[in-house]
């Protein structure tokens, strides 16, 4: 019985990261970070955003006090990356979305 429920998981994983692959959308965000103040802040958010499952590039600018992230929409979202800034120290604001 347990073995049959380890192999239902197995197909289910895998049916569910093959319509993620079908379904994802590569998006760039821009996050407005103001709390960056010095050399090491953006890398701090860049380092943080980087961490987070589906984000595939990150870079933060400390003279725009800005974040660009690249990021899968089917593993993460907006508010995971604005959460990832948060917790890192720097809280950040939406500024806009694209599809890429
Ligand atoms: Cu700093």
């Amino acid at each position: 019985m347990k073995k049959m429920m380890f192999a239902s998981t197995l197909i289910l994983a895998f049916t569910a990261s093959w319509a993620d692959a079908a379904l994802a959308a590569m998006q760039t965000a821009t996050l407005s970070v103001p709390g960056m103040y010095c050399a090491v802040c953006p890398i701090t958010v860049k380092k943080a955003l980087e961490k987070v499952p589906g984000v595939t590039k990150a870079t933060a600018s400390l003279e725009k006090k800005e974040a660009v992230v690249t990021y899968d929409d089917a593993k993460t979202s907006v508010n995971k990356l604005m959460d990832a800034t948060f917790e890192a120290g720097y809280p950040s604001e939406v500024k806009g979305t694209k599809t890429k």
